[in-house]
């Protein structure tokens, strides 16, 4: 079903069940060649959620700030390449959201283990904001939250399960958005874990 969170963002509950085996084959070889790393922030802190990236661009955080690089820093190599599951997933999705013509560049990988958070921010060093981001959930479940273009406004909860992908595109796209530390449980297929994957036109 096709559920509306807010102006330009629409919830797509269970879009990727269907190719969950393809998805978490897809993900092994990435983070073989990528290793999930907790990167730097600008102001010295070291992020609990880990991640990797796959595409032509990754996004990276250290002292200097944030930025898309076609390069992991821990490999000096190109990301690897976007799965065709990966890309037919963001594509179909963001089509059935009402946005044609999604060619992602970046997905961002991230990787949570109870207690892991993401702090509310905004999604803006992507040079192309008229392009949507598209995000898929895997794993534990997570308590979603997103308010609007301002940090002080009113923030509303989801619950995002396995499966589920949401597209952010229209006003959405630059409201401020966050994941409050994971609950700890034991998921089939992923164990411990949350893994949720966004994929942005970066460029
Ligand atoms: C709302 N990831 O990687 S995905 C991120 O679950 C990020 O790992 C979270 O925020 C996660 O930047 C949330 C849902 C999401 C992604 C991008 C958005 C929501 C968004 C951009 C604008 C508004
Ligand atoms: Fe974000």
């Amino acid at each position: 079903e096709r559920e509306t969170l807010a102006e330009g963002a629409v919830l797509l509950r269970g879009e990727a069940l269907s190719v969950e085996t393809d998805l978490l084959a897809a993900l092994s070889e990435i983070t073989a060649q990528a290793a999930f790393r907790n990167m730097v922030t600008p102001g010295g802190f070291t992020m609990s959620v880990a991640m990797s990236n796959c595409g032509p661009l990754g996004w990276v955080s250290d002292r200097s700030g944030y930025r898309y690089s076609p390069v992991d820093p821990l490999t000096g190599q190109n990301w690897p390449v976007m799965p065709e599951c990966f890309l037919k997933l963001a594509q179909d999705a963001a089509t059935k959201a009402g946005y044609q013509n999604f060619i992602p560049d970046a997905c961002l990988i991230n990787r949570y283990e109870p207690k892991n958070k993401l702090s509310l921010h905004q999604d803006k060093d992507e040079k192309s904001p008229e392009h949507p981001i598209v995000s898929v959930s895997l794993g534990l479940p997570a308590t979603f939250q997103f308010g609007g273009l301002k940090r002080t406004d009113a923030v509303l909860k989801y619950a995002l399960h396995h499966g589920d992908v949401v597209v952010w595109g229209g006003p959405s796209r630059l409201y401020y958005h966050g994941i409050p530390p994971l609950k700890d449980g034991e998921h089939p297929l992923l164990g411990r874990t949350r893994i949720n994957l966004t994929f942005r036109k970066a460029a």
